[in-house]
């Protein structure tokens, strides 16, 4: 017998609310590292997507508003976007999403009333996995910026909820300055190449990545392919069995004034990304690309390799209708053996609105494959709904970790 549509809604519904979730990228600490870790209202309303709505929409300029104390400037944005405009972007509504989801009113509210309530409600690491049922999560740390690095002295921290990655984008960006890091950190003598290798060891060692991670543009891109550090690195990731995240088509900095709010789309060709894929078979490559261009070819290589994982829908690809449209291609194309999001939060609050977000759009588009599957005689269970959505929030992403 089949679920009735009513029935397949509620167990879908609930199905998804009760899974817990590996979000896979993100760019939080635990509280416990309190000089890297962002949390509360303030931060909340500080987050890039929002100072660049702000930037662009009202009459403030960049230098003056980074002048400002984090306060003003959070106040500033509540009255700019949610006060004198509709807060109807994708970043407010995700605000109003956490105020509504901690059972804060904001109607009428001055923005200190507001503060004042959010702080109040003394949120804690604990309180906010549990609110948005994420059991473990990815941070995002460069082995070459010591300052962060220094994390992995401290213990006071859960490693099984708060993984690690290594983040390698320095060795693109700024690579005599972290081949240096790695000299002063290893105190070795060998080759430049080699000194980076080895401090990769030691790194290793200490914070068992899940993965390690660039962002790339085509230009950086051809380097990988071309350049005698990739490939060792491309080898060390091998033998060490951890794949090699790639965030594709970023442009830094396209208003250089907006400072981290101002980087843009870059270019990216993904044929480089076929010839990487069939020139290391061994190694394994989770992707995002930036560009919706890119989103079509992309889901067609992960058809036609099997070391390419598709990941999230990243930054400005995480809008609700284009997610609708590329969720459907992909599983049209891949079934459903992608990793379908991450959060990218950088302010932990912020994973309770990224995951409730993406879940009423996993809804209401397997909702649709569900009913038509049972159209056509499949036999739909809740075994096989929990069995799927457990692997597109969390065991599609481990498998690839593992295998
Ligand atoms: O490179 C990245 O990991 C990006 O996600 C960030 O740099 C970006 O600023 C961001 O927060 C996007 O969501
Ligand atoms: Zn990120």
């Amino acid at each position: 017998m089949n679920m009735s549509n009513q029935e397949l809604s509620d167990t879908l519904e609930e199905v998804i609310n009760n899974t817990k979730i590996f979000d896979i990228h993100t760019h939080l600490f635990p509280s416990a590292f309190k000089s890297h870790s962002l949390s509360g209202f303030i931060n909340l309303l500080n987050y890039h997507y929002l100072i660049a709505e702000l930037l662009t929409n009202a009459n403030i300029s960049a230098e003056k508003f980074y002048s400002l104390d984090d306060v003003i400037k959070a106040k500033l944005i509540w009255e700019e976007l949610f006060q004198n405009r509709t807060p109807i972007s994708e970043a407010c509504k995700g605000v109003l999403t956490v105020l509504q989801k901690l059972d804060i009113n904001y109607s009428n509210k001055t923005f200190e009333e507001l503060k004042n309530e959010y702080e109040n409600k003394s949120l804690t690491d604990e309180k906010i996995l549990k609110l948005s049922n994420v059991s473990s999560l990815v941070m995002t740390n460069n082995p070459f910026d010591i300052d962060e690095w220094n994390l992995y002295k401290d213990n006071d921290w859960d490693r099984n909820i708060f993984q690690s990655s290594l983040r390698l984008d320095d060795l693109i960006i700024n690579n005599s300055q972290a081949t240096e890091v790695a000299k002063n950190q290893t105190k070795t003598n060998q080759k430049a190449n080699d000194i980076v290798i080895n401090y990769l060891d030691s790194c290793f060692l200490v914070s068992n990545p899940v993965y390690a991670a660039i962002s790339a543009n085509s230009d950086n891109f051809k380097e990988i392919l071309n350049d005698p550090l990739w490939k060792l690195i491309l080898s060390w990731l091998n033998k060490e069995n951890i794949p090699l995240s790639l965030m594709l088509g970023v442009k830094r900095a396209v208003n250089s004034s907006f400072g981290l709010a101002g980087d843009g789309i870059g270019d990216i060709n993904l044929k480089e990304l076929s010839k990487l894929c069939n020139s290391f078979p061994e190694n394994k490559f989770l992707v995002t690309c930036l560009s919706l261009n890119d989103q079509h070819e992309l889901t067609v290589l992960a058809r036609k390799h099997p070391n390419l994982k598709i990941f999230g829908f990243w930054w400005f690809m995480n809008q609700p209708s284009i997610i609708k449209i590329v969720l459907k291609m992909r599983i049209d194309m891949l079934g459903l053996s992608f990793i379908p999001q991450h959060s990218d939060a950088r302010v932990t609050d912020q994973l309770i609105y990224k995951w409730s977000h993406f879940k009423n759009i996993l809804h209401e588009i397997l909702y649709e494959y569900y009913e038509d599957l049972s159209k056509k005689n499949y036999e739909l269970s809740k075994f096989i709904i929990e069995r799927d959505i457990n692997n597109l929030l969390n065991q599609n992403a481990k498998n690839f970790f593992l295998k």
